[in-house]
Order: C-alpha cells, then structure tokens, then sequence
C-alpha cells in the first residue's frame, strides 16, 4: 500500500473541507449535513451506485427486518411524506431505489466519486490535513475525514482447503452478483444459517432442484409476516412522522415504538401468560418477539423461556424430528442477532432440501464438484457462501489508516476496536467513524443511528469553526473509560454469551470483544452532554 501511495497521482489540488468514504445511507446523509452547513465535501465510493449495504446485497430474499416505515431518513419531511413502500419489511430491490431517489432529489451524485475504493488515510500533523489514498493511485486530501463505511461490509469468506477448486459458479450473498442468478434445475449448497441464508434459503429451493445447507450453529428465527404495507397504519404514522420518530428514538434499540414493548418480568409472568405473550408475539411476526418481555436480553433465565418456546415452534414447524432437533439453537436467543424469515424452517419439509451438521468438523475441503464434510462427500453445481462479514472493523482495518506519529490503526486496535463515544480514536485527529465500535449502531435500526452520529459530527464541525479550532482528537483516559463503560454495559445482558460477529467470533484469529453498545437513548443523552460540556472528553486545538 505504501509503494502504491508513492506513487500515487494527486487527484486535482483540491482540499475538501471533509472526505467522506462510503456512499450507503450514512455517507450520503453525512454528504447533506456538510453541505447544509457550508462545508466542501466529497465522498469516495467503492461500488458503482450509492446504497452500500443494499448495493452489495443482492441476494435471493434480501429484505430489511425494520420495518419500512422506520428504516428510512427522518431528517427531511418533504421526503419522509413523499415516498411510498409498498410492505411492511421493504425488499431490497426498493431500498435501493429509495436510496437513488434520495441521491437524486439532493443532487448528490455530483460529489460522490464511484468505483474508488480508499485503501490509505494518512495524517499529516504539520498541515492538519487527511491525505487518503485509493486503489487506483489517486490522491485526495482533506480537513476532516469520516468513515462511512457501514458495520457489514467486508465479506468473510472462510478460508477452506481447496477453495479455487470448485468447479461452478461460488457466490457470496453480501457480494452477490447485479445480473439475475438463476438456479433452476441445479443443486445448489449453501453454507451458513445467518440472516441471509434464512432470508435466501426459501427462495433458492423454490428454484433448485436440490438444496443442501450446511449448518455450523443453528439459528433462531421468527416470521416476519410480511404484507402489503397497510394504508390506514402509514396514514396515521405520516399524519405525524415526526413524532413517531421521536418516540422510536427513545426505544432501546431505535426501533419499535408501535410493538408495544412489555416492560414486565416474564419471571412473574407465570407459564400461561408467558406463552400467551410469546404466541401473541409470534402471530404479529417481526423483531417484536423480544418485547414480549422486559428481561429477555437481560436475564438469563427469562431468555431462556423465550429460546423454548422458539424452539417448541421449531418442532412444531418441521416434520422430521431429526432436522428439528437438529434446526434448534441451543445458544440463548437473539444473543446471536435474531432473524425473521418467510418459511425458512418449512423449507426443510421439502423433498429435495436438506441439512448437513458441520457443528463439530466443519467443512474439510472444498472439491471440483462440491465439498467433503464428516468424511463425506457432497456434490452440488453452486456453491453459496452465506457465511457473514468480518463485522464492525473488518473495514476500517482492511485500509491501511495511520494517525499521529504514523501510528498505525491495525497497531491500535491489536487487542481490539478502542475509541470514544464510537466516534473518535485517540492519536487519529479529525477521523470520524459513522457507527463505529462502542456506539449502539448493529443493536439498532441502523438508520437512526446514522442520523444521530450525522447529526453530532455536523453540530462538532460547526462548533469547531465557529470557535476558529482545527484539530479534534478523542481523549486516551476518555478513550479507556468509554470502553470499560461499553464493556460494563454489554456485560449486563445475555449478547456476550455466544459466538457471536458483535463479538468478532465468525472470524477466525478476530480477538474477541463485545464491539456496539447496548443502549440508543442513554447514548444519545451522553452524546448531547459531551457536546453541551464544550466536547468533554476530547483534545481540541
Ligand atoms: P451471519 O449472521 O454472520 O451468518 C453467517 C453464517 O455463516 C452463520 O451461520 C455462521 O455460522 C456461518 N459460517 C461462517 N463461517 C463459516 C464457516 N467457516 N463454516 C461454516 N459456516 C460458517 O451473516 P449474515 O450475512 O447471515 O447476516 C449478517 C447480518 O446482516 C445479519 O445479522 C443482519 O443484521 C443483516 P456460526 O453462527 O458463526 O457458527
């Protein structure tokens, strides 16, 4: 990377006020905010379109579990009221065109440059300037940096014997291909059981003539009971979107001020009552499922009704006691996050789909024709890797970034991610991270999220030049704090108890720690008194 960015061309003399990496909804919003406020800004985008996570991933089912009606931009009425989703979970295909269309009603693909991917950022300490480098050799420099580079984005593709020898097409669900992939007629694997293979699982064995997935841990999920959005619902929701907003912002996870959270024990709730609860839950389909209780993802024991009953549905749902058994997750539920599918255990019923257990020696080898697993040996035509991302910092650490006194963020971050508020690092002036790790990001509506950090790094950059300083940098005792409090946090619930990606464990050699932070109103409440406290916290020249 280094003899690349030697010989790196400048890209134009141009000093941006802010660069800004990543085209999806937070690079975007943050390219808004910039303007908005005065500020000269340009974004670098990898891909071809904005969009980011719902650019990449485009696989069979690819479909948001918030619902629509949330998982869009608060920040502009005239567009909240304008656009129409036509489901209650919005398909890919449409958030994607949502995401166009707000590109183009802000005029903003003037200032995004696709098709470059950064892969260094250098501080320069003398001119306080970010010098970012891409792929193609070509230089850009700028005041202010802001990583926009989204929680899932860099594929895990898992390193198995024999990968480049398969014979057909392989295929990666969060990098799937922009031209129609079509299985008909052929037998089709799938590895992993995450979010996106139960979201693509039912629809790949409507197509396949046989489907074999190989399961490493199973997983929980519950229906989504998709529909046509219902008219008289987005009426009420748009006759006052603001608010509704603003109730959703004071939900835990951002979400779900209309799922009529239950703040009760389900320890109290006595078994008739916790399974009428549940069964309620699980009829109106969805994340809300969790709400059905006020303890789940805080006790143990009250999880542990909810996974039985999850499971109970499982046994009811599948017809071969073996695959049920075998389709029921032992880990507690929604420790890994949870899924919402549209027939994802009944496709097991079907004749020509079936589950291989690779709990214990995972995949030995991949093969011309398909793979061997337990001393067995499988063949298929495709191969699907439904096998997640390098989550949260697989991005950031893929470029080569380095701070003051050219310290290194890979260095940095050795026994994992150390930062404030999820939002700065120590020895890394005027670097943002939109979502990063220690904020409550991937536990959120992604969204909401980003509107906050957007709204915060917009008021800091506003406040900096009001106050004529140019170098913002995240206290190191700050620093140390905010990921004992973070830890501290996420230690009071059931998320750190499985292998889960919000703790690194889908990668192999990733140290583990407990990455995004329980919490969106307590964390947006600190955020605010940060800012309020002069930037508390933070080193500012
Ligand atoms: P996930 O949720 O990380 O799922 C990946 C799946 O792939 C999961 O079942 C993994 O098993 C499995 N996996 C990963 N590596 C391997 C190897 N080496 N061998 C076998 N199986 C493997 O990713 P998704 O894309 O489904 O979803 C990501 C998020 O996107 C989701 O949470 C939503 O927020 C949207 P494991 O459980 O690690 O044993």
């Amino acid at each position: 990377m280094h003899a690349r960015q030697a010989a790196a061309r400048p890209s134009g003399k141009a000093v941006h006020d802010l660069l800004i990496v990543g085209a999806g909804f937070a690079g975007m919003y943050m390219l808004v905010k910039a303007r908005e406020l005065g500020f000269t800004a340009q974004v670098l985008e990898t891909g071809m379109d904005v969009g980011g996570t719902w650019y990449w991933n485009r696989y069979p089912g690819a479909r948001c579990d918030i619902e629509s009606l949330e998982y869009s931009y608060g920040f502009d009425e005239a567009l909240q009221q304008e656009w129409k989703w036509s489901e209650r979970f919005a398909p890919q295909p449409e958030i994607l065109d949502y995401a166009r269309h707000v590109a183009q009603r802000f005029d903003l693909k003037r200032d995004i440059r696709f098709g470059t991917r950064v892969v260094s950022a250098r501080f320069d300490e003398a001119a306080n300037l970010w010098h970012v480098g891409s792929e193609a050799g070509e230089l850009f420099q700028a005041r202010f940096l802001v990583m926009a580079t989204g929680c899932l984005s860099s594929a895990n593709l898992p390193a198995i014997a024999g990968m480049e020898s398969f014979a057909g097409p392989t295929y990666h669900t969060g990098r799937w291909p922009h031209e129609p992939v079509d299985f008909t007629g052929q037998r089709v694997a799938v590895i992993g059981t995450g979010s996106s293979a139960v979201q693509s699982i039912p629809i790949i064995a409507r197509q396949a003539r046989e489907l074999t997935v190989f399961q490493r841990t199973a997983t929980y999920s519950v229906p989504a009971r998709n529909a046509p959005l219902d008219a008289a619902y987005e009426a009420r929701v748009k006759a006052d979107y603001r608010g509704f907003r603003a109730r959703n912002e004071r939900m835990p996870a951002g979400f779900g001020s209309n799922l009529n959270a239950n703040p009760a024990s389900a320890l109290e709730a006595g078994a008739e009552g916790r399974e009428r609860a549940f069964e309620e839950r699980w009829r109106q389909g969805g994340l809300g499922f969790t709400r059905a209780f006020g303890d789940i993802v805080l006790n143990a024991e009250a999880n542990a009704y909810a996974a039985a009953f999850v499971r109970r549905k499982i046994s009811a749902l599948v017809r071969d006691p073996a695959t049920a058994a075998l389709l029921s997750p032992s880990q507690p539920v929604a420790c890994k996050r949870l899924c919402v599918d549209s027939g994802y255990y009944e496709t097991f019923n079907l004749p020509h789909v079936r589950l291989v257990d690779i709990s214990q020696g995972g995949i030995e080898r991949i093969t011309p024709h398909g793979l061997v697993a337990g001393a067995q040996d499988y063949s298929f035509d495709a191969l699907v890797f439904a096998t997640g991302f390098d989550a949260m910092t697989g991005t950031l650490l893929r470029m080569d970034i380095r701070g003051r006194g050219g310290l290194a963020l890979g260095e940095k971050w050795r026994a994992g991610p150390l930062n404030y508020l999820g939002l700065m690092v120590a020895g890394f002036p005027n670097l943002f991270t939109i979502t990063g790790p220690g904020s409550p990001s991937v536990l959120t509506n992604m969204i909401v999220s980003i509107e906050q950090h957007v709204r915060w790094i917009g008021a800091c950059l506003a406040w900096m030049r009001a106050q004529g300083r140019r170098r913002i940098e995240a206290n190191a005792s700050a620093e140390r704090a905010w990921v004992g409090h973070v830890n501290e946090v996420a230690g009071q619930t059931i998320f750190p108890g499985c292998n889960s990606w919000y703790l690194g464990a889908n990668v192999p050699g990733k140290v583990r720690v407990f990455m995004p932070l329980p919490g969106f109103p307590a964390y947006d409440e600190k955020c605010r008194a940060v800012a309020a406290a002069a930037y508390e916290g933070f080193e500012l020249a």
